[in-house]
């Protein structure tokens, strides 16, 4: 077996010429269920092997050597530490003009990173792919946990839309979120959604948008590794596709709940580096014009 290449070969941890960077964030603490997706970073790194994938994207853009590895934050004794690090550590890449990809971890993760986007003093529009809408205000008496992600984030200021995709869990304590933020919280549950996803045309054209995937939002045919896997998802190509035709500046984006306790094949593994690839490739696309 030769020695694995990292994520198809895109990673350096020299200069680069674009603003991509990668870091992972190996916590799951904040998990209500199942431990395990800590290990999503690794996995996802190692599993995207440049023995089996070469570094351009499907839109045709060659990314060999062009993103920063930042390597892996751990959790620190409590959330609260542990979020302010990860805030910390996304501040200074926004400010700095980068636009991070970051593999998780578990949903909770997130809020911190969207959290640092005030820093941008810009409006921004939050994407989020899931089989959960993650709208517990807490959730078994914890406001950090993963299924408290969308709370969260509508919460801060200078989210302007909060567009939710895949959608197959909601209950009612949830659902009053739709009442309290009406303007702002969009849902699409997947039955409605067609083959073709949304263009999202209530998202200005060249908004800042920030894309946040959680596993769970496919099909558990497409990533079986999650802790929460729900039937009824959405597919690759769906997914891949809609990354791709994007009408806004992307700001930064994670895949989240990869659980390489519960995969096959490293399936999950390689479908998440797949799509921070692309979002990758799209931001760099963007980035040229
Ligand atoms: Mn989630």
């Amino acid at each position: 077996m030769p020695k694995t290449i990292p994520f198809a070969g895109c990673f350096t941890e020299g200069e680069t010429e674009t603003p991509l960077v990668f870091f992972g964030l190996a916590d799951d603490t904040q998990s209500s269920y199942l431990g395990g997706c800590a290990d999503g970073p690794r996995v996802i790194r190692s599993a995207y092997d440049g023995n089996c994938f070469n570094a351009t994207t499907e839109s045709g853009v060659d990314l060999e050597g062009g993103v920063v590895d930042l390597g892996d934050r751990y959790p620190a004794e409590t959330w609260e530490e542990s979020a302010h690090a990860y805030k910390e550590h996304a501040e200074s890449l926004f400010d700095d003009g980068k636009i991070p990809f970051i593999a998780g971890g578990d949903h909770a993760v997130t809020i911190p990173i969207v959290e640092a986007l005030a820093i941008l003093e810009q409006p921004v529009h939050i994407i989020q792919v899931d089989a959960h809408p993650d709208l517990y205000p807490d959730f078994e008496g914890n406001r950090f946990s993963h299924a408290c992600t969308g709370a969260r984030i509508l919460e801060m200021d200078h989210v302007a839309s909060l567009t939710q995709l895949g959608i197959r869990t909601m209950n009612a304590v949830q659902s009053s979120y739709l009442e309290r933020y009406p303007d702002r919280l969009v849902v699409v549950e997947a039955r409605e959604l067609p083959a073709e996803l949304p263009d999202l045309d209530h998202i200005p054209e060249d908004a800042l948008v920030y894309i946040t995937i959680d596993m769970d939002g496919f099909d558990p045919a497409f990533a079986p590794g999650v802790s929460h896997a729900v039937p009824g998802g959405l597919s690759s190509r769906q997914v891949l596709d809609f990354i791709q035709q994007g009408h806004w500046g992307l700001a930064g984006m994670d895949v989240v709940e990869v659980n390489p306790s519960r995969d096959t094949n490293d399936q999950t593994a390689i479908l998440a580096a797949r799509l921070l690839h692309e979002g990758m490739g799209y931001a760099a696309l963007e980035d040229e014009d």
